[in-house]
């Protein structure tokens, strides 16, 4: 008698719990992955369950949030204003929503204007051409060749920076970022500069 009590009683902490785990947020993904500085964009924040959002958390300060629209359950789209003071870097978002909080997603604040990576851009034929003193979003799903080209001067010094974030442990094991320059008339390798060009990764 005391067993079949004791399994009726764990039996409906189950129950009990199974509902509200469903009904917290899920959020995926945030689009762009960052913003310049003093400037102010629109932002998507993709998921399950977000349709009771209430607010966007931001961990650090210089964010104001000027508009939230409630796309569907699954997107909402923020104005956001990137404020002067805001430091450079990375910052932390959380959707608060009638129901529970979301997990946190990373949000980059940078001192250049953003452009999306076009694909293809797998070599050096097809590398897209920016502008210097810009910073260039993009995603990379699988193994992957980013090819750019800028124009410099002679002895014009070239400094370049790669920060990437894992989403998802298992998906991205292993994977790493690698840079190399290219004189753009002999197509030769340039060798690196110390201090000057690094990637990195977390
Ligand atoms: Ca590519």
């Amino acid at each position: 008698m005391r067993m079949r009590r004791a399994f009726f009683a764990i039996l409906t902490l189950l129950l009990g719990v199974a509902p509200l785990c469903a009904t917290e947020p899920k959020l995926r993904s945030i689009t762009p992955l960052g913003g310049q500085l003093n400037s102010e964009i629109e932002v998507k924040f993709e998921g399950e369950r977000l349709q009771d959002t209430e607010e966007i958390i931001a961990y650090e300060p210089g964010f104001k949030i000027e508009k939230l629209n409630l796309v569907t359950n699954s997107i909402v789209k923020a104005q956001i204003k990137i404020e002067p003071d805001c430091s450079l870097g990375e910052h932390h978002f959380r959707l608060r929503t009638a129901s529970g909080l979301s997990e946190l997603m990373t949000f980059f604040v940078g001192s250049y204007s953003v452009i999306e990576e076009v694909e293809p851009n797998n070599n050096l034929q097809k590398a897209q051409p920016v502008a210097l003193n810009t910073t260039i979003e993009g995603v990379i799903a699988s193994e992957d060749i980013d090819c750019f080209v800028v124009e410099a001067k002679k002895g014009q010094r070239l400094s370049g920076e790669v920060e990437g974030i894992r989403v998802g442990r298992s998906a991205c094991r292993g994977q790493g970022t690698h840079v190399e320059i290219f004189d753009g008339c002999s197509r030769q390798r340039r060798p690196h500069v110390n201090g000057h060009l690094s990637a990195g990764e977390r």
